[in-house]
């Protein structure tokens, strides 16, 4: 079996995170785990969906996200949460509400190619001012100092960036 946790992904937009994790949660599934995934697409629009992206509004969403993170790992799931969390302060309290199974993941792709890859053309408007906070340009990316996992995407495929979390995730949660 395994025990239950958090591991938080953590990085700027386009940095691959939504596309780890939904792979990392399926694969689980197919080995029996009991794994969730929290990102903006399921979050933003109904729990957070009073939210939008000043600092405060940035800090309330993760501490909510934390909270029922919270709430799913005591329940003895893995969850794996996809949002940028910018801000060190935030992520550390998020820590602090899950003491002993929380697992920060820095999704360590460069500003450079997320903007190369730009997959929703987010950068593009942002540059063109259409955006006026958009992370990296108009608002801060605070990267972990000490992560417990950091995933180097650049020059890797999706399926090795998963394979190197599904290893780390089996090691520190199976029981
Ligand atoms: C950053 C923004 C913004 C601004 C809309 N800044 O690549 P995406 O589209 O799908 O992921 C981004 C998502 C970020 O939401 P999070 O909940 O992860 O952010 S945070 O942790 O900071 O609360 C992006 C889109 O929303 N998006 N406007 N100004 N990303």
């Amino acid at each position: 079996g395994h025990r239950g946790g958090v591991v938080w992904l953590t990085g700027l937009s386009g940095a691959g995170k939504s596309t780890i994790a939904m792979e990392v949660e399926r694969q689980l599934f197919l080995k029996g785990w009991q794994v969730t995934v929290l990102d903006g697409d399921n979050v933003r629009t109904g729990l957070c969906g009073d939210l939008g992206f000043s600092d405060p509004d940035r800090a309330e969403n993760i501490r909510r996200v934390g909270e029922v993170a919270h709430l799913f790992a005591e329940a003895g799931m893995v969850v794996v949460t996809s949002f940028i969390s910018p801000f060190r302060a935030d992520r550390e309290k998020v820590r602090a509400i899950n003491p002993d199974a929380f697992h920060e993941v820095f999704v360590a792709t460069g500003l450079n190619e997320c903007e190369r890859r730009d997959p929703k053309g987010l950068y593009k408007k942002a540059r063109a001012g259409e955006i006026s906070y958009f992370t990296g340009i108009g608002s801060a990316y605070e990267a972990p100092a000490l992560p417990e996992l950091a995933l180097a995407t650049e020059g890797k495929s999706v399926d090795e960036s998963v394979a190197d979390l599904l290893r780390y995730i089996e090691n520190a949660f199976s029981l």
